[in-house]
C-alpha cells in the first residue's frame, strides 16, 4: 500500500530532486516521514520558510532542474510567499508542498487555515488543493509538468487528513516532462530583421541570461557586426570572461561605457533579455529583439524587428543572413571606455588609493573613521575566491559591488534577487548552492539589513555543514536607500542600523565569525575565510558614506546630493 505522501516524494526522487527545504508540522507530517523513509531526498529543516523557498529557487536556477520546498498550514505556507515570487521572477521551476486544515474544517474558518488557493494565485502557474484521493496522481503529475514547462512556481496544497491517505492498488507513479527547447523565430522575420541589421552603420548588443546557453553564437554575432555588448547583471554569469567585447551592465549599478554603446549604436539587438530600465535604453534606434517569450518583445521600449524564439536556434539562422561589418570604430570606442572605468575602479579597490572627495562634500564623505571601502572588500574577495565558486547577493549596494568587482570566470556562476529585488535573498541562495555540492565554493555577498531579515537561518549553515562564505558589508545602514534619498535631495532618514558583532553572533551559534575593522586586515581576512573548510561569516565594517557613480549621473543628481548632504552636516550640528 502506497499512501498520498509517498506516492509524492517517491515520483519526486524518480525524477531527480535530491533535497527539500521547509518546516515540519501537522498537515505535511506525513511528507516529511515520507522524505525520512527515502533515501534519495535529503530534508533540510529551515528555521524561516522563505530562506527555504529562497534556497530551492537558487537551486532550481543553478541546474536548471525542480526545487522543492515545504510549508505547512496558514502562517508556513505564508512565509513561503516571498521566496516564491523570486522563483516566479526569475522564470526558474519550483514545487511548493504547501499544508491545508482537514478537509471537513475548510471553509469554517478553521484555526490557521488561509485560502491557499486564493493566496498563491498571483505567484503560481499551477496552484490546486488537493480534495479527493482519486485526483493525487495527476494533480501531482501536472504540477511538476506546469512548473517544468512554464518555467514557474507550482503550489501543490495538502489539507491535513489527506497526506497519509492510502492509493488504490497498482496507481501509477506519476513522471514529470523536462523542458525540452524552443522552436526557431519565423523565417521571414529572421529575414527582415537580417536586412536591416545590415543596413545599419553600427549595432550594438544587450545580452541577457536567456541567451546564456547560445554563448558561442552571440559571440560570433558580436564579431560579425563589430559590436559591443552590455551584459545584464544575471548575463555576467557566462558572458563576461574571455570575451572582448563586453562593455559591463547598464542601469543604476552600471557604467558609462554602456552609454557610449547604447548611444552610438544604429541598431540595438536585444537578446534573451527583458532588461526593465526603459530610461537607460537608446531611442532613436533600430530595435531588433529575440526572445523566447513573445511577452517580453516591445515592454521595455518600441521594437522594430520582433524575433519569437529560442536564442540559439534564432542566432544559428540569423547569423548566416548577415554581412561582416568592418568600421570596428564603434566598438573601439565603448571598449576603451569600458576599459578606462575599470581601470578607476581598481585604483578604488587599492588599499593604497586616497579617497578623498573634494569641496562640500568633503566632511561627510570623508570617512573619519576609517572604515573600510567596499571595493576594496569586494575586490579582495575577487582575488581570492574560487575560478569555480558561486556568488550570491543581497539586493541593495552588496549587488553594485559585486556586480563592479566580481569577474564571472567561465565557471564561476551567480544568483541573486535580481528580478524581485528582495532583500535577505544572499544567505538563503547560498545555503541551497552549498547543499547541492560542499566541495564547490559558495561565497554570499550579504547586506548587515538584508543578512538580519533571516538571521535565523545561519543556524542551518551550521546545522547541516553547508560550508557557505558570508562576507557581510557592514555599513550600519541600509545603505542603497540612503543614497536613493540623498540622490533627491533627502537627508537619510530610517536607514541607520544599529548592528550586533555578527561574526560574535555567528560564533554563539558554532560558525567561524571573524569581524574585520580596519584597511590593511581586509586582504587576510578574506584568504584565510576563504580558505576554511566549513561555514563562515567574515563581518567587515565598511563605509556608508561610499557611493557608486551611476553611467548617466544628471547635474541634478549631484545637485539634490549635495543638498542632502548638506542637512545632514546641519542636522549633525
Ligand atoms: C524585503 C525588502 N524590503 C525592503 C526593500 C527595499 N530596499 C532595497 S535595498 C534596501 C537596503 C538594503 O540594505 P542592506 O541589506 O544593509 O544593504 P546595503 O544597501 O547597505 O549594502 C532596502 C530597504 C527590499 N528591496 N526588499
Amino acid at each position: 500500500m502506497t499512501t498520498v505522501a509517498e506516492l509524492l516524494i517517491e515520483s519526486l526522487a524518480e525524477h531527480g530532486v535530491r533535497t527539500v527545504w521547509g518546516v515540519v508540522g501537522d498537515a505535511l507530517n506525513p511528507v516529511t516521514d515520507a522524505i525520512r523513509r527515502e533515501e534519495r531526498i535529503d530534508w533540510v529543516g529551515v528555521r524561516h520558510e522563505e530562506a527555504g523557498a529562497f534556497a530551492a529557487g537558487a537551486q532550481s536556477q543553478l541546474t536548471g532542474r525542480l526545487g522543492v520546498c515545504m510549508g505547512t498550514v496558514g502562517p508556513g505556507a505564508l512565509h513561503l510567499l516571498n521566496g516564491l515570487y523570486d522563483a516566479k521572477k526569475s522564470h526558474t521551476p519550483v514545487l511548493a508542498i504547501c499544508g491545508q486544515v482537514p478537509r471537513e474544517e475548510m471553509g469554517s474558518d478553521f484555526f490557521q487555515e488561509v485560502d491557499n488557493d486564493a493566496v498563491f494565485a498571483d505567484v503560481a502557474v499551477f496552484n490546486r488543493t488537493v480534495t479527493s484521493v482519486d485526483q493525487v496522481p495527476a494533480l501531482v503529475e501536472q504540477a511538476v509538468n506546469t512548473a517544468l514547462a512554464e518555467q514557474g512556481v507550482a503550489v501543490l496544497t495538502l489539507p491535513g487528513d489527506v497526506g497519509g491517505l492510502e492509493l488504490p492498488k497498482d496507481t501509477p507513479l506519476p513522471r514529470f516532462v523536462d523542458r525540452q527547447g524552443y522552436g526557431a523565430p519565423s523565417a521571414d522575420a529572421l529575414q527582415r530583421a537580417a536586412e536591416a541589421i545590415n543596413a545599419a552603420g553600427t549595432a550594438t548588443l544587450l545580452v541577457g541570461q536567456g541567451a546564456r546557453h547560445a554563448r558561442a553564437e552571440v559571440l560570433e554575432l558580436a564579431e560579425r557586426l563589430a559590436a559591443p555588448m552590455v551584459l545584464t547583471l544575471k548575463a555576467k554569469d557566462g558572458f563576461e570572461e574571455d570575451n572582448d567585447f563586453e562593455v559591463g551592465q547598464s542601469g543604476l549599478i552600471g557604467n558609462h561605457a554602456t552609454k557610449v554603446a547604447f548611444d552610438g549604436g544604429d541598431v540595438l539587438l536585444m537578446l534573451g533579455t527583458d532588461f526593465p530600465y526603459r530610461e537607460f535604453l537608446p531611442t532613436d534606434t533600430t530595435v531588433v529583439q529575440l526572445d523566447v517569450r513573445g511577452e517580453h518583445i516591445g515592454r521595455r521600449t518600441s521594437v522594430d524587428h520582433a524575433l519569437v524564439g529560442d536564442a540559439q536556434e534564432g542566432l544559428r539562422r540569423l547569423l548566416p543572413l548577415l554581412e561582416q561589418k568592418t568600421d570596428r570604430r564603434h566598438l573601439g570606442k565603448a571598449r576603451s571606455s569600458y576599459t578606462s572605468w575599470r581601470e578607476r575602479q581598481a585604483q578604488l579597490a587599492d588599499p593604497a588609493y586616497d579617497h578623498k572627495p573634494q569641496g562640500l562634500l568633503r566632511r561627510r564623505l570623508d570617512n573619519p573613521d576609517g572604515r573600510i571601502r567596499p571595493e576594496l572588500l569586494a575586490a579582495a574577495v575577487e582575488r581570492h575566491a574560487d575560478a569555480d565558486a558561486v556568488f550570491t547577493s543581497d539586493t541593495g549596494m552588496a549587488t553594485v559591488w559585486l556586480s563592479r568587482f566580481v569577474r564571472m570566470t567561465g565557471t564561476r556562476r551567480l544568483v541573486g534577487s535580481y528580478n524581485l529585488g528582495s532583500m535577505a535573498n544572499a544567505m538563503p541562495q547560498a545555503l541551497g548552492a552549498a547543499a547541492l555540492d560542499r566541495d564547490r565554493q559558495v561565497v554570499a555577498f550579504c547586506g548587515d539589513g538584508g543578512l538580519s531579515m533571516l538571521l535565523g537561518d545561519l543556524i542551518t549553515a551550521v546545522t547541516y555543514d553547508l560550508p557557505v562564505k558570508l562576507v557581510v558589508f557592514d555599513n550600519g545602514r541600509l545603505g542603497m536607500v540612503k543614497l536613493e534619498m540623498e540622490q533627491v535631495g533627502l537627508p537619510e532618514y530610517g536607514t541607520e542600523l544599529a548592528n550586533p558583532d555578527f561574526a560574535a553572533v555567528a560564533r554563539s551559534i558554532g560558525m567561524d565569525g571573524v569581524r574585520v575593522e580596519r584597511p590593511d586586515d581586509v586582504d587576510a581576512a578574506v584568504r584565510d575565510a576563504l580558505a576554511r573548510p566549513g561555514p563562515v561569516l567574515l563581518d567587515v565594517l565598511t563605509n556608508p558614506e561610499e557611493v557608486a557613480v551611476p553611467p548617466k549621473p544628471t547635474l541634478s543628481q549631484g545637485w539634490s546630493f549635495a543638498i542632502a548632504k548638506s542637512k545632514e552636516f546641519i542636522e549633525s550640528r
